[in-house]
């Protein structure tokens, strides 16, 4: 096994090693390369405990920030805090186009009316259908069975439950849970740090939440590209951004085949790029 990071408080390094748990601080070096390690990176340890070398990693989210993860597991509550899928789509973009595995987690579904579960159904089978994995967060052994050996990144919304669904995993680790503000209604920042803590036969991430995310480190053809939809939605055209083309095949299934939301949030993406990149040249 070798020496992992598995959290950082402001200069401190927990590092888990082959002889145990060891407290690192980190070598002026990388200071100067501006490398930051990250929890999740493979180091090495000198005698004296420092930070010597950071492995090259496989990938990285800068939200949460954490290197070297399998899976990425996105925290939505369908309410308290309310669905909020622009940020589950944008987390989709992220998280596909750095090569991580998205897996969906709702939580809270016992707070739905039954009117609601309707639709909230209809949501859950449209992003199984893009072969994305999709589990609530009571199904413990289906989520076990998706972790087997992984490491695997909790993100998502303040408040939406990351911590709470950690501790249900392993009722020993007795993370910090707090109730959403009533009156924002949303979460408050009740975690400070990325923990990567080892459960079983995986390791699971507890990250700080957060409400807003920007892609503008995508292009338009990435962002598009991680529609996993629109690859089998039949548009003939090679470079086609599917955003009012002529003979393009994508808006008409808008509402039959394509989840409205999930148009609405694509546009609304690719809005966001045009607007910043004609920023850069005012
Ligand atoms: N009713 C209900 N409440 C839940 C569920 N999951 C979590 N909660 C509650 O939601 C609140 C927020 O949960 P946390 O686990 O602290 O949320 P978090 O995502 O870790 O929040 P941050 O650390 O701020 O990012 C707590 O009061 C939990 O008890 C659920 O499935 N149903
Ligand atoms: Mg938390
Ligand atoms: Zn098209």
């Amino acid at each position: 096994m070798q020496d992992r990071i598995v959290q950082i408080n402001s200069t401190k390094y927990l590092v888990k090693t082959k002889d145990g748990y060891v407290n690192a601080i980190v070598k002026g070096i990388f200071r100067k390369e501006k490398i930051s390690p990250l929890v999740g990176d493979i180091v090495d340890l000198d005698n004296e405990h420092r930070i010597s070398k950071i492995y090259e990693r496989k990938n990285f989210l800068t939200r949460p920030n954490i290197a070297n993860v399998d899976i990425a597991l996105i925290i939505t509550s369908v309410k308290k805090p309310d669905l909020d899928l622009i940020l589950l789509d944008k987390l989709l973009v992220n998280i596909i186009n750095n090569n991580i595995e998205p897996v969906i987690c709702f939580t809270k579904v016992d707070l739905l009316e039954k009117k609601e579960i309707i639709e909230y159904k209809k949501i859950k089978k449209y992003y199984e259908s893009l072969d994305i994995k999709v589990l609530e967060n009571t199904e413990i052994s289906y989520f076990k069975k998706i972790a087997k050996g992984k490491i695997i990144v909790c993100c998502g919304q303040t408040g939406a439950g990351k911590s709470t669904f950690i501790n249900k995993l392993d009722n020993r680790l007795k993370l910090e849970t707090k109730p959403i503000s009533e009156t924002l209604n949303r979460g408050v920042h009740t975690t400070r740090y990325v923990s990567l803590y080892e459960i079983e036969d995986f390791f699971l991430a507890d990250t700080p939440g957060f409400s807003a995310l920007d892609l503008h480190n995508f292009t338009k053809e990435q962002i598009r590209d991680a529609f996993l939809e629109f690859a089998n939605s039949g548009c003939k055209y090679q470079d086609c951004m599917h955003i009012h083309t002529e003979g393009c095949l994508i808006e008409p299934e808008v509402g039959k085949k394509i989840l409205p939301s999930r148009y609405e949030n694509y546009k609304k993406f690719i809005k966001e790029i045009n607007e910043s990149s004609s920023k850069l040249f005012k």
